[in-house]
């Protein structure tokens, strides 16, 4: 249970801060609210809420050893005045951590660099085939703590490796790391140091799901059952893979055939990974194979991945937008891909510190041409070889398509990188592509 006796600070006025003021004064504990905007937007909600709760600027805020400080995930660690909380002795936590110790029903944590939203949501469709009712929440957009009172059987929580940060032990009843590659180098020191916040999502886990296929120490405590998902065939009986006969690939459970590939929903190889994984984590929750199997085949994937808009001239035009970092970008290649040289890449945007060389060694094969575009084209430009059009903005990238694509391409925006740079967020991006395409199609 949450320890009343620490005075709360909510630092982050976002909608996690906002949850947890509402879950704090529903169980009458009091906070108050800090926020480096002295305006934030959600302000005149948390006023109009709660007119009494104190709500000062994050600069003007002085921390006192006895506080609990209530990180949003936005807001980084090392930043000067949590590091300087933190040497007074306030202690640190997160919305994630109070729900784990307060959450009542079985939850679920998923992490991993990529696939998160796509098999939180995958999992969410089998267990309604199975009659289970389960809540989503985390970072797919909706606080834990907004819905932590739900009638459900178990919840799903999507956790970022920022959630995961600020979290001392999580005990999930099934908890996953779907997989480990670069990310958000802006935020964390050293890949390591990444790594380490997301296999923080095992910390006190009863269950644990596992990429057979990562290569690393994953921590986990002695005695916790292991499962196991990859793309090859499964050694044990309850671990899930491929397994190829008579030309075909099927999903199987140790050697049980559970679906033939050709009849899933969604496409490309990492799809093969996310489906593996949440079928691991269905069996650990209790869903049947029959209503794991209906969902498969009947989910087709989420608006701004692999999302195919439309076929002109012979063309298709992918919309991958939520592509933030070069793993998903290189998964979407290579999910996507039919032929050699049929594809088309849209690069560019916020790379985040990320690495982009030997980006276009390993999509070589299908990648005919490049547009680079955004804050960081003149490096990820430098970093790879192969043909190439540096552009200004998305715009000049869409103007300047139509005179080098043929019949047979696929033009993929996989950006793999953050979109912050000239958009909102990534569905902005994803919706501007796709109204620039409609323009040039008229
Ligand atoms: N703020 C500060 N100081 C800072 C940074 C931000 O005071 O240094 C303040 C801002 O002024 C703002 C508030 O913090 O008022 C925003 O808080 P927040 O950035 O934590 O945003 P929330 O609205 O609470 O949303 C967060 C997640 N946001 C981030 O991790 C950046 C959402 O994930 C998540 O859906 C939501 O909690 C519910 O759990 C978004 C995301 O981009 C989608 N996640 C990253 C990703 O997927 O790559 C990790
Ligand atoms: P997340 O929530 O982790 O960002 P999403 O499911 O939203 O993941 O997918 C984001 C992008 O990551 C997709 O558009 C696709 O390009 C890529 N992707 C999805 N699943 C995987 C995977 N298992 N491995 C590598 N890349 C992936």
């Amino acid at each position: 249970m949450i320890d009343q006796r620490k005075p709360k600070v909510i630092v982050g006025l976002g909608s996690t801060g906002l949850a947890c003021a509402h879950y704090f004064a529903h169980h009458g504990i009091p906070f108050s609210v800090v926020d480096a905007n002295p305006k934030p937007p959600l302000l005149k909600e948390l006023q109009r809420d709660f007119p009494l709760v104190e709500f000062q600027s994050l600069d003007d805020k002085v921390f006192q050893p006895a506080e609990e400080i209530v990180l949003s995930p936005g807001v980084p660690l090392k930043s000067v005045a949590i590091q300087e909380a933190i040497s007074n002795d306030a202690h640190i936590t997160g919305d994630i951590e109070i729900f784990s110790k307060a959450v009542t029903k079985p939850f679920v944590a998923i992490t991993g660099s990529n696939g998160k939203t796509t098999v939180t949501s995958l999992l969410g469709d089998m267990a309604e085939k199975c009659h289970k009712a389960v809540q989503l929440a985390g970072n797919i957009g909706i606080p834990s703590l907004s819905v932590i009172d739900a009638e459900v059987d178990c919840f799903v929580l999507e956790i970022s490796s920022y959630q995961l940060e600020v979290i001392e032990k999580l005990a999930a009843d099934v908890a996953v790391v779907l997989n480990l590659t670069p990310d958000h180098l802006d935020r964390y020191a050293t890949v390591q140091d990444y790594y380490n916040a997301k296999l923080k999502i095992y910390t006190g886990c009863s269950r644990a799901v596992i990429n057979r296929d990562m290569d690393c120490n994953l921590n986990i405590q002695k005695g916790v059952p292991v499962v196991s998902f990859g793309l090859d065939e499964p050694k044990n009986d309850a671990d899930i893979g491929y397994k190829h006969s008579d030309g075909k690939t099927y999903l199987v459970r140790g050697q049980q055939i559970l679906l033939d590939v050709d009849r899933f929903g969604l496409r490309g190889r990492h799809n093969r990974q996310n489906v593996a994984a949440a079928v691991a984590i269905g069996f650990e929750i209790g869903l049947n194979s029959a209503g794991m199997i209906d969902a498969i085949q009947s989910f087709k994937g989420l608006a701004h991945r692999c999302e195919l808009v439309g076929s002109y001239d012979g063309v298709s035009y992918i919309n991958d937008s939520k592509s933030t970092n070069p793993a998903s970008s290189i998964a979407a290649v290579t999910g996507m891909s039919d032929a050699a040289g049929d594809i088309v890449l849209i690069l560019g945007g916020d790379a985040k510190g990320a690495d982009f060389s030997g980006f276009d060694l390993v999509c070589e094969e299908q990648v005919r041409l490049y547009f680079i575009y955004g804050k960081d084209s003149q490096m990820i430009s430098d970093s790879i070889g192969g043909d190439k059009f540096i552009c200004k903005t998305l715009a000049e990238v869409v103007n300047k398509l139509r005179g080098s694509v043929r019949s047979g391409d696929k033009v993929l925006l996989s950006p793999g990188c953050a979109s912050l740079d000239q958009f909102k967020n990534y569905e902005e991006r994803g919706t501007e592509f796709k109204r620039l395409l409609e323009k040039v199609a008229q």
